[in-house]
């Protein structure tokens, strides 16, 4: 017979349907790495009385987080632009400079493969100490085919060295390579390395940069229609700096998300509303690169498109690793309420990736949870620099 443990002594943040889906003096029941039952303890079913119990010690427990958007394998950093920015460069002059995301790619391209992964474990073990069960890494900072694979195996590595599940983004468009026209490039180098990285099954999801800076609609939709022809979903880092298109593109080709979203329009909210696709909110980048355009968040709560949370952890525009700050940030930026904070960093993020079976506690979830220190679930937001987490349960497993 399998593992079976019911918590018990909990208030349990559901997050499922609106707000927190809050079920007090709650038992969630767990067998194997699946969710049971979940309900007030006093429902019990009786099948449950001889199950080994887990004493919550009166603290809320959420589905386990999930940073839907993150570039945590990568070589080198980027203090010294910190300090150039802080000096008045902007992060626009500083990539055409030569900075910017191409300096980290002569880093990520020097690095061995073991170098990329000893670095990215230290970042994993961060965010599982923050009861992250779900971790979105991209490529993005190879830029050539050897680079880009070499990216995405670290990534799969790393849901291999630890307790953590691992969904990757192909990013080959991500940046021009210095020497290279960015339309040879999509045509030359992007596209064969996506194609070869699929033949590994490296790819759960293509991305790209759509962008003044970066590549425009057109190089986009080139990269979008190779990846639909792989049957490969889509998402899309867009209007982050400038509106160009790239949110309708991505809504025209059903994206899972669109990403960043500063400069999106509500006409972008609606077409995003239509597709079903997620906004992702990155309020990191925001920060570090001293944005004042926010994005349209009423206009996403008017035609109902889910918003999701994420660190966007990466060396250059947001430098970030903790998921509860940011958390913090989108409510005291953004204003989103911290019952919508918590949608953005389970349901909503579990949707960002195209998955359906974590994100919410419901009976047939994994049984990806966490146990906080707290007794209130607006406390996960409210906090800077807090961590309250008592216990992480991955599939399961605590
Ligand atoms: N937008 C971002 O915020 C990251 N990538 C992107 O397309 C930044 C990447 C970097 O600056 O290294
Ligand atoms: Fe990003």
């Amino acid at each position: 017979m399998r593992d079976r443990t019911v918590i018990t002594n909990v208030t349990a943040a559901t997050m499922g349907g609106e707000g927190y889906g809050l079920v007090e003096d709650a038992a969630i029941a767990i067998e194997g790495e699946r969710i049971a039952w979940v309900g007030p303890l006093s429902d019990l079913p009786a099948d449950f009385a001889d199950a080994g119990r887990l004493d919550g010690q009166g603290g809320v427990v959420t589905p386990a987080l999930i940073d839907c958007h993150t570039h945590i394998v990568h070589g080198g950093n980027r203090a010294r632009e910190f300090e150039m920015r802080l000096e008045g460069a902007s992060y626009e002059q500083i990539a055409r400079a030569g900075g910017g995301i191409v300096s980290t790619v002569a880093a990520t391209r020097e690095a061995t493969f073991d170098d990329l992964l000893a670095r990215a474990l230290t970042r994993v073990d961060a965010l599982i100490a923050e009861g992250v069960a779900v971790i979105e890494v991209k490529s993005g900072y190879g830029l050539d085919l050897e680079t880009e694979l070499k990216m995405l195996r670290v990534a799969r590595a790393l849901g291999e060295k630890r307790p953590v599940r691992v969904v990757t983004s192909f990013l080959g468009a991500h940046a021009v390579p210095r020497g290279m026209e960015a339309d040879s490039y999509i045509d030359e180098v992007c596209i064969p390395a996506l194609e070869a990285a699929h033949a590994e099954g490296l790819v759960d999801a293509v991305d790209g940069f759509c962008e003044g800076i970066a590549f425009d609609t057109d190089q986009i939709r080139r990269v979008f229609d190779r990846a639909r022809a792989l049957g490969i979903p889509v998402k899309l880092h867009a209007e982050q700096l400038s509106n160009l298109g790239g949110t309708a593109l991505a809504a025209e080709y059903g994206a899972l998300s669109a990403d960043h979203v500063e400069y999106a329009s509500e006409a972008d909210a609606k077409a995003l509303a239509g597709a079903g696709s997620v906004a992702v909110l990155l309020p990191g980048a925001f920060y570090t690169l001293h944005e004042t355009q926010k994005p349209p968040v009423a206009a996403f709560r008017e035609h109902g498109v889910p918003m999701a949370v994420a660190t966007d952890w990466n060396p250059g525009s947001s430098p970030m690793g903790s998921v509860l700050l940011s958390m913090n940030m989108v409510c005291t930026l953004f204003a989103l309420t911290p019952a919508e904070a918590l949608a953005g960093t389970t349901r909503n993020a579990a949707r960002a990736l195209g998955l359906s079976d974590c994100g919410v506690i419901a009976e047939g979830m994994r049984a990806d949870l966490a146990i906080w220190d707290i007794s209130d679930p607006a406390e996960l937001s409210y906090g800077i620099g807090i961590n309250p987490l008592r216990q992480r349960i991955h599939g399961g497993r605590t």
